[in-house]
């Protein structure tokens, strides 16, 4: 992106000091992110600049209620707590004007928020004690927002856990073949097909109301929490465009999918791709310490299936995006999102290898 345009979008905000420089951060499928750098009297001044991508959050003005909604809600309960409300939750820096985002000329939603100094985060664990962490961190943000009323929120992108959805799109997909891509992922596709049942598992049970909606954060992905770079602790969680209603399940799923697979998501080499038992260990017994409280019986047996859920569906996703052209998930390389989608069925099958120990570890960490 030109960075004539970010400086620009920058200038909206009520940012302070003399600008330095603007720089790409993180590495997100969905919107652009950037690092830019002021300079104060006290120092450097860092905040991070989004442009939401419009195609995909196609109500920036909800999106934004939700976020300005949650991180006032979580900052009450950091300052009740007696925690650090600059650090321990995102906070929206407004525009000049006094707007919690600038929508540009093309209708594209720009928002800026502080940068939360001192902390890193990971792609991919190696230790149990990291993920157990990182299982604490989204624990406790769904134990934070349990009385926050769901109601309240806009839904951000509509049915986005629905894998019986997900499925149908993607057998759409595989018929229309706009780009001819079906022969180089007919083992895929086949592998897909083989859990079409099971797709429609937990939306079943959602419609029947054996398992509650929560405030749930839905893109649990391990990146999304701040860890402490001095004492490597969880401190944040961040990437709040996706939280809406939904189920646990899919918050530990999503967290099982991006946590305990020791690889890449677009690992090439799948002998180095898969679900590591030890670490949904570890995940699990961060995560129940601290949302175990809150959740029923149903709901903590719902864990293990969110878990190959997730897994299943993020796999379908990045299957669909191959078959249709790359359009939703960035991609660096050709080929890219059917890696990704490798990965995923790997680590699904993997777990189909090890269920009865999931579920046995869900329930020892879950007992109360
Ligand atoms: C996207 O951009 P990022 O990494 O936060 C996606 C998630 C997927 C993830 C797969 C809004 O998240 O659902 O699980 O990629 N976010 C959206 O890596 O679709
Ligand atoms: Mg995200």
């Amino acid at each position: 992106m030109d960075f004539g345009i970010v400086r620009r979008e920058a200038d909206f905000f009520d940012v302070k000091g003399r600008f330095i420089s603007a720089r790409e951060y993180g590495d997100g499928h969905i919107n652009d992110t950037f690092l830019l750098t002021y300079q104060t009297p006290a120092g450097p001044a860092e905040y991070v600049l989004q442009r939401i991508n419009k195609n995909i959050f196609t109500d920036s003005e909800g999106l934004m209620e939700n976020m300005k909604a949650i991180t006032e809600y979580i900052r009450e309960v950091v300052k009740r707590e007696g925690g650090d409300p600059l650090r321990e939750v995102l906070t929206i820096v407004p525009t000049r004007d006094g707007k919690t985002h600038h929508v540009d000329e093309e209708g594209y939603c720009w928002r800026t928020t502080l940068l939360v100094p001192d902390v890193f985060s990971y792609s991919v664990v190696v230790d149990g004690d990291q993920l157990c962490e990182t299982g604490r961190a989204f624990g406790h943000f769904v134990k934070t927002l349990d009385r926050f009323d769901a109601t309240t929120l806009k839904e951000t992108i509509p049915d986005f856990h629905n894998t019986k959805k997900r499925y149908e799109t993607f057998l759409r997909a595989v018929k229309e073949d706009k780009w001819g891509r079906r022969e180089d992922a007919s083992a895929e596709i086949e592998f897909a097909m083989r859990y079409a049942s099971f797709a429609s598992t937990l939306v079943d049970q959602l419609e029947r109301g054996e398992l509650p909606l929560r405030v749930t954060h839905n893109d649990t992905k391990i990146n999304n929490v701040l860890m402490d770079k001095a004492t490597g602790k969880a401190i944040c969680v961040v990437d709040l465009d996706t939280v809406m209603p939904g189920l646990v399940a899919y918050d530990f799923g999503d967290s099982i999918r991006s946590g305990t697979n020791p690889a890449d998501e677009d690992e090439r080499d799948l002998s180095k791709v898969r679900m590591d038992i030890g670490l949904y260990e570890a995940f699990a017994k961060g995560y129940l310490s601290e949302a175990g409280e809150i959740l029923t019986e149903k709901e903590l047996l719902s864990l293990p299936v969110g878990a190959k859920m997730i897994t299943l569906e993020c796999g379908v996703r990045f299957l669909t995006d191959y078959l249709e052209g790359d359009h939703y998930f960035k991609t660096h390389r050709p080929g890219q999102n059917l890696d990704r989608t490798r990965t995923q069925f790997k680590m699904v099958a993997d777990m189909d290898k090890c269920w009865d120990e999931m579920v046995e570890i869900t329930r020892r960490y879950g007992k109360k």
